[in-house]
């Protein structure tokens, strides 16, 4: 095993403990009404946010999904901001014209998100052409779903990539699930992390519910996108512990979740906080009181990020339209 810091392997566990109380502190307004935007939680995932950033600079680029919150909160994004953009209040991270599925923070290199499946892919391999042009060193990360590698932008994204050699990594979130549809309904036999490979792109498939693994994997692939060697290929596997959209998988308000019950209940016990908490206290690197307090303070960011929220006005109705892409008048 390699040897890390306890200031490191804590900071990693307080990352994935600050996503999963902020995801879970939405359960209650999302089912109550209060929330009206559609949330995609990522509790469950939050090795794959916290691992891969890890690894990043504030210079270095994030792209998200629809499920980015994590991703967001990871790349060093206001916990405050991100609530009250859930909410449309005029303190988001987006003026609160964007809701739950635009988050962004430039000043932290975290480049936005969109629910469009793979809408942000060619962004971000732009944003990698652009540190290239620039001889800047910064690297690109995109973030997406098993869904995305239907969309034939992948394929033209890791064409290019390769073609130019780009500092850019893909990270593909394989959950096992595109909606409701399981992998294996839509997907051919061939692991994800092989499309990669007819473009010449180094491609590595890890457990995404290990947050040293895609640390270590997204560390090696950082280091050789900063040396000059191109675009990696990263499949993370993982499982997302909520529904799809909501807390639970509400298919026209059934709030039902139509994956096997055994798999769900696997899965729990594969929970990548839970299990990175036995590791710590096993290999005596922090105690539980440690550990706890860890919880505490996450706890209290929840709560103070749920205040900024409270106090932020609506956007004023006549501003509704600021901040956001018009169509112009043509001027002939
Ligand atoms: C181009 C496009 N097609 C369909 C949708 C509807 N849609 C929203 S999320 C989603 C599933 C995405 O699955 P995946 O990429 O695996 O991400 P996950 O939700 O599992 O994190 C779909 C099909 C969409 N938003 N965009
Ligand atoms: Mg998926």
């Amino acid at each position: 095993m390699k040897h890390y810091s306890k200031e490191f392997l804590i900071d990693l566990y307080r990352t994935m403990v600050r996503i999963r109380l902020c995801e879970e502190s939405l359960v209650e307004p999302i089912l109550n009404g209060e929330v009206q935007c559609p949330v995609h939680l990522y509790s469950g995932e939050e090795a794959v946010a916290a691992g891969v950033c890890a690894v990043l600079s504030e210079q270095d680029y994030v792209f998200g999904t629809h499920r980015s919150h994590g991703h967001y909160l990871a790349k060093g994004g206001s916990m405050g901001e991100l609530i009250a953009e859930i909410y449309g209040k005029e303190a988001g991270c987006s003026r609160g014209r964007g809701g739950s599925m635009h988050i962004i923070e430039p000043k932290k290199g975290m480049m936005g998100a969109a629910p469009i499946v793979g809408g942000t892919i060619s962004l971000a391999v732009g944003a990698a052409l652009a540190s290239r042009i620039r001889k800047e060193r910064r690297v690109s990360v995109s973030f997406f779903g098993d869904g995305a590698t239907g969309e034939g932008v992948l394929y033209e994204s890791l064409n290019f990539a390769a073609l130019k050699s780009l500092p850019m990594v893909f990270v593909c979130e394989n959950n096992l699930y595109s909606t409701h549809m399981p992998i294996r309904e839509c997907r051919s036999n061939l692991p994800i992390f092989q499309i990669a490979r007819p473009f010449g792109i180094s491609a590595f498939r890890v457990n995404g519910n290990d947050v040293l693994k895609v640390y270590e994997t997204a560390k090696e692939a950082v280091d050789s996108c900063r040396e000059g060697r191109g675009p990696v290929f990263i499949e993370c596997l993982t499982y997302r512990l909520r529904g799809h959209v909501g807390p639970d998988d509400n298919i026209q308000g059934a709030h039902q979740d139509i994956r096997p019950e055994e798999e769900i209940k696997r899965w729990q016990r594969r929970d990548p906080i839970r299990n990175f908490r036995k590791y710590l206290l096993k290999n005596a690197i922090a105690e539980n009181d440690e550990l706890a307090t860890i919880e505490q303070a996450a706890q209290e960011e929840v709560r103070d990020a749920h205040a900024f929220m409270k106090d932020s006005p609506h956007p004023k109705q006549k501003d509704i339209g600021k901040h956001v892409f018009k169509e112009q008048k043509a001027s002939v």
